[in-house]
């Protein structure tokens, strides 16, 4: 058997996408919409709070096309948290004008692939607020998306050799390096937990900046013989003042 790679768990991730039934918010009374908005927002005020003092993240996505419409993203510490959060949402009344057409379970990953083999990630301070994101801090545009690493014939990942899997990695880090201060990555771990092995989610100021990184990294050995790639979500983030204007009907 080769070498399990040594992760280290951060907090746990979950991304609640969901879709506005638009005919049922114009058909409300204004009266009605403006509970639902007074509900909304509470539970926002309150996450955005508590994303501020690093006690969980959290953020509001507007997302392009028909996949969905909105993304609630969470980063809470136990798995109960992030059950909480989505019920949270599920009991305002702004929820009965929503779906739920995808959503993603994950937790913050860090494997040990290019940490020195002399120091516990765990006591390395720079890792720790890897682990607990400040989501309300990234930059303006979110990509996600699921992803496994190939098991198949001769293109097996999980065969591998620690050794091989380091190298491949290396050469993975040095790629995402140059992206450094236009991309934040954040890799979720979702094994056991949801349908594909890891979660991607990517903050840049400029979405074209996604397109330019994943593009690259196709040709890296890592995604191009090991990846499998699930559906793409892109959007921009909402404030409450920009929730209030995207609902405005
Ligand atoms: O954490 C680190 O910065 C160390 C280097 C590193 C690791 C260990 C790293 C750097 N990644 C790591 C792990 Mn990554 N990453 C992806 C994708 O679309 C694709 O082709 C793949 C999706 C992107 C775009 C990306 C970007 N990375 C991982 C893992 C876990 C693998 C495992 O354990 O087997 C996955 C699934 C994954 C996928 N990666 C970086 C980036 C970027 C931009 C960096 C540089 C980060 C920085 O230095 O700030």
């Amino acid at each position: 058997m080769a070498e399990p790679t040594l992760t280290i768990e951060g907090w746990y991730a979950l991304h609640d996408f969901r879709t506005m039934n638009w005919a049922a918010w114009k058909a409300a009374t204004p009266q009605e919409r403006e509970a639902a908005l007074l509900d909304l927002f509470d539970y926002t005020k309150t996450l955005r709070t508590r994303d501020q003092a690093r006690t969980s993240g959290f953020g509001v996505y507007k997302i392009a096309g028909h996949k969905a419409d909105l993304l609630f993203v969470h980063f809470v510490p136990t798995l109960p948290d992030a059950i909480d959060m989505e019920v949270g949402l599920d009991k305002t009344r702004f929820a009965q004008f929503m779906s739920k057409p995808y959503s993603y379970l994950s937790i913050v990953e860090l494997s040990n692939y290019l940490s020195k083999p002399d120091l516990a990630p765990e006591q390395d301070p720079e890792l720790l607020p890897r682990l607990h994101p400040e989501i309300g801090a990234m930059a303006d545009y979110i990509c996600f998306y699921p992803m496994n690493k190939r098991r198949m014939g001769d293109e097996n990942w999980y065969m591998l050799k620690m050794e091989q899997r380091v190298q491949l990695m290396r050469s993975h880090g040095m790629i995402g390096r140059k992206y450094a201060g236009k991309v934040t990555q954040i890799i979720t771990g979702s094994m056991g937990l949801d349908d594909w092995e890891w979660g991607v989610t990517l903050y840049s100021a400029d979405p074209l900046t996604f397109k330019k990184l994943v593009y690259e990294m196709r040709f890296d050995e890592v995604s191009a013989r090991y990846g499998e790639f699930g559906s793409f979500y892109v959007g921009q983030v909402m404030d409450d003042t920009a929730i209030s204007a995207y609902l405005r009907v």
